[in-house]
């Protein structure tokens, strides 16, 4: 089979849901690559105005749903990904067997600047102070194998190498800060000369040009408890990050105490985890044991859908039942009746109507957010032209038939608001030098040098401090440092606000220029993201703290680098918004301003000429008019494509209500 080219799965909701929503992203982006063309065509393309456009198309491309499966060991979570994204392969693509299987934290995505291959981190770079993200920038460090994606067989034995173990000395495990609680490790890894197995690997990206992943799908599959609890990268990043983490139990274990362990340091800790959070009671064909009643197993798996959502504290609908592996069987034996029983279509159905919408919700109102603010600048500026030659037009019909002294009046006239012009501009310029003294406190509290120093001194701290108390307080000084920060921040930035808002009326009064309120921005968004980052520190730090070993201290050392690289990223991305936004107050103004001068001096000219030469004066008024209509009909451009956009951008909900709409029907009949 060619496996670039795979069946795409017919009547899946979720790989059609995706897949209808990422036409729509490359719908909103052709859209917007219009425009910009537009823009060009019609000479109105402003530096600052591409930057922004670039900015948003990047941001649309880059644009990645992640789904995460998290569990104990062999509850499914490998099954379970084989069965809803690779049935098409005929075959089980991800290992799955008894016995822990995934032995560390694999990513599935496609990067199409890379060739298909599976690049795995070594466990040994758990001994260094950097994070899995920023090993990420170190190719280098991986060991890196092709993969024939043609070959189906060579593609499930690439995939058997995440599963690498090897037998090291516990001092060794301990030392990657593996194995400092042995009450965690029963699964008899431990053998009786003191040596242990350890993964291998520390993490695994597997590149794999996979439909869906093409399309920016990441799917992430976890190993079990002890590399869960000890790999802080997972934790503080790549959970929290995903867009909807599965949880999964099986039928005949329940919820297990280490079942339950997971759940709250991983999934449960994480505020408003719950709304893309499933639990998913996974094996329920192990109670197809023929001799109960459908309607009997029915009630069981019903029993037990209720027992989890008490005990986990989630809401009923949270919690779906499945059978992964029959549902596997049944999508590659194209048996309906089997994918039925499964159970695997309802959990599909409930992650597409719920997931996909609420990403593509969040996308769309950044998207136009943006896209009306640069769509008014550019109505305003042709609005400022065709006030000016309207304005011009006026005069020069009125003077028809007026001998010199009214044109001389008039070039008058036009000098005092020119000179009127100029001294605004002049209060402008010191405006501007207000703004570039804001712009750099701003960035002052934003810096990455000075929190890169902060991270240091806490880490140093970190090191010295041999009892709880004081690691405790040198933690509480970083939080409140990077807080106060981020809040004098949130202060500068408000005051730009002002004194833009300022500046926008007072020009609009005197000078008539055409220009909207500020966009407002907010490090709201940041703060909460840091406080999220707290939250779950802290209580991986109580957890950790609860342990009696001495290599605690390297693990939470090694937590707080993780939380320390968090912290940066937030930063850079609040910093780069920042920019976008700083650009975004200041360009609509400038660019008025020197659309304002401009039409003052094209005046004045068309003044003088008229002066000396008084019969110019009707193809002054002919040429005029030639703007006149060009600049309607750019009018109405601006207006088609505001329309067309709009149109795209609200295109996916008439689908969405009319499936739901659809499945209510077919619910109540
Ligand atoms: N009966 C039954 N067995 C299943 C089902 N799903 C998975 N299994 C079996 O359970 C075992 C573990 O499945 P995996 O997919 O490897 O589980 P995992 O959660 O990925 O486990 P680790 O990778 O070791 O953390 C395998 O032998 C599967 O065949 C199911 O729905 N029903
Ligand atoms: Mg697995």
């Amino acid at each position: 089979m060619d496996l670039l080219n795979v069946p795409q799965g017919t009547g899946l909701s979720l790989v059609k849901r995706f897949e209808d929503y990422s036409t729509w992203r490359t719908n909103v982006a052709s859209h917007i690559v219009a425009y910009r063309r537009w823009l060009q065509e019609n000479d109105l393309a402003e530096a600052q105005t591409e930057l922004r456009i670039d900015r948003l198309l990047e941001r649309l491309g880059e644009d990645k749903l992640t789904i995460a499966f998290v569990a104990e060991f062999s509850r499914g979570k490998s099954e379970l990904i084989n069965a809803i994204f690779f049935a098409d392969y005929g075959r089980r693509l991800l290992p799955s067997s008894s016995g822990r299987t995934t032995m560390c934290p694999t990513e599935l995505q496609w990067d199409p600047a890379q060739p298909p291959c599976i690049k795995l981190l070594p466990i040994e770079t758990r001994a260094t102070h950097a994070t899995t993200s920023e090993f990420k920038r170190f190719p280098d460090e991986w060991k890196v194998i092709p993969l024939d994606v043609n070959d189906a067989q060579s593609l499930v034995e690439a995939f058997q190498e995440v599963r690498g173990l090897k037998r090291v000395p516990i001092e060794e495990a301990k030392h990657y800060g593996l194995f400092l609680n042995p009450a965690a490790s029963q699964d008899g890894a431990l053998a009786p000369d003191g040596m242990v197995d350890i993964p291998c690997w520390r993490h695994a990206v597997i590149n794999f040009p996979h439909p869906l992943l093409e399309k920016g799908l990441v799917i992430l599959d976890t190993p079990g408890l002890n590399a869960l609890g000890t790999e802080p990268e997972l934790t503080l990043n790549l959970l929290p990050n995903s867009h909807a983490v599965l949880f999964i139990l099986a039928v005949e274990t329940g919820v297990s105490k280490t079942d339950a362990q997971i759940w709250n340091e991983c999934v449960a800790t994480a505020p408003g985890r719950h709304k893309g959070c499933y639990v998913v009671l996974n094996k329920i064909d192990t109670l197809w044991d023929g001799l109960r009643t459908e309607d009997e197993i029915a009630a069981e798996i019903a029993g037990q859908m209720a027992f989890v959502a008490d005990v986990l504290h989630v809401q009923r609908e949270q919690v779906l039942a499945v059978s992964a592996q029959k549902g596997l069987v049944a999508k590659i034996t194209e048996d309906d009746p089997l994918l039925a029983r499964s159970r695997l279509p309802e959990l599909e159905h409930a992650l597409s109507m719920q997931l996909i919408p609420s990403k593509q919700a969040i996308v769309r109102e950044a998207i136009r957010h943006e896209i009306t603010d640069l769509l008014t600048a550019t109505r305003s500026i042709l609005d400022t032209r065709l006030n000016g030659v309207l304005e011009q037009l006026a005069e020069f019909r009125g003077l028809r038939g007026k001998n010199l002294d009214v044109v001389e009046e008039m070039m008058r006239k036009v000098r005092v608001e020119k000179e009127e012009f100029e001294r605004g501009l002049a209060r402008f310029q010191a405006m501007r030098g207000v703004f570039a003294h804001h712009t750099n406190s701003l960035f002052i509290h934003l810096g990455m040098d000075a929190l890169n120093d902060q991270s240091r001194r806490t880490l140093r701290a970190m090191s010295r401090s041999r009892f709880t108390m004081t690691l405790r307080n040198a933690m509480a000084e970083y939080f409140r440092s990077v807080r106060d920060k981020l809040s004098h921040a949130a202060d500068t930035i408000a005051e730009i606000h002002t004194m833009m808002e300022a500046m926008y009326r007072k020009f609009s009064a005197e000078h008539g220029l055409r220009l909207a309120a500020p966009q407002t921005f907010s490090l709201l968004r940041f703060q909460k993201e840091f406080d999220r980052l707290e939250r779950s520190f802290r209580t991986q730090f109580d957890t950790l703290s609860r342990m009696l070993t001495n290599e605690k201290l390297t693990v939470m050392q090694k937590f707080f680098e993780t939380l320390a690289s968090q912290v940066r990223r937030v930063y850079l991305y609040a910093n780069k918004e920042v920019e976008v936004w700083l650009r975004a107050v200041m360009a609509p103004m400038e660019m008025q301003i020197r659309e304002r001068q401009m039409q003052l001096r094209r005046r004045l000219e068309s003044i003088k000429r008229v002066h000396f030469a008084t019969d110019t004066l009707e193809d002054r008024i002919a040429e005029l008019e030639q703007v006149e209509t060009t600049l309607l009909h750019q009018l109405e451009g601006i207006h088609y494509l505001a329309r067309e956009i709009e149109r795209i951008l609200n295109a996916e909900d008439v689908a969405a209500l009319d499936e739901a709409a659809a499945s209510s029907r077919g619910m109540a009949a």
